[in-house]
């Protein structure tokens, strides 16, 4: 699996990881993050989403939502930070 990024010092409120909505799939403005608390999180919708790993600090993307395959992990937050939807920004 991709090890992604490592975010050493993100501080939920003060920090944002801001995404291409476009390019992951994602549509709305947080519709497509869910926050997870088990170490490889499972989605629970159909579409494309983020999924944070409240256990690991990995933040995935799963390209087919609840589809065979497609999760990827993106980066992972030291800390395990808790996340909130206002802690992504879209563009
Ligand atoms: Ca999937």
């Amino acid at each position: 699996m991709n090890t992604g990024d490592t975010l050493l010092d993100f501080t939920p409120g003060e920090d944002r990881i801001q995404l291409n909505a476009a390019a992951f799939g994602l549509t709305g403005v947080v519709a497509g993050v869910t926050f997870l608390s088990a170490d490889i999180p499972q989605p629970v919708t159909a579409p494309p989403t983020l999924l944070y790993s409240a256990a690991t600090g990995g933040l995935f993307h799963d390209a087919n939502g609840t589809g065979d395959g497609g999760l990827t992990l993106l980066a992972t937050l030291a800390g395990r930070p808790t996340l909130s939807a206002a802690d992504f920004a879209f563009y």
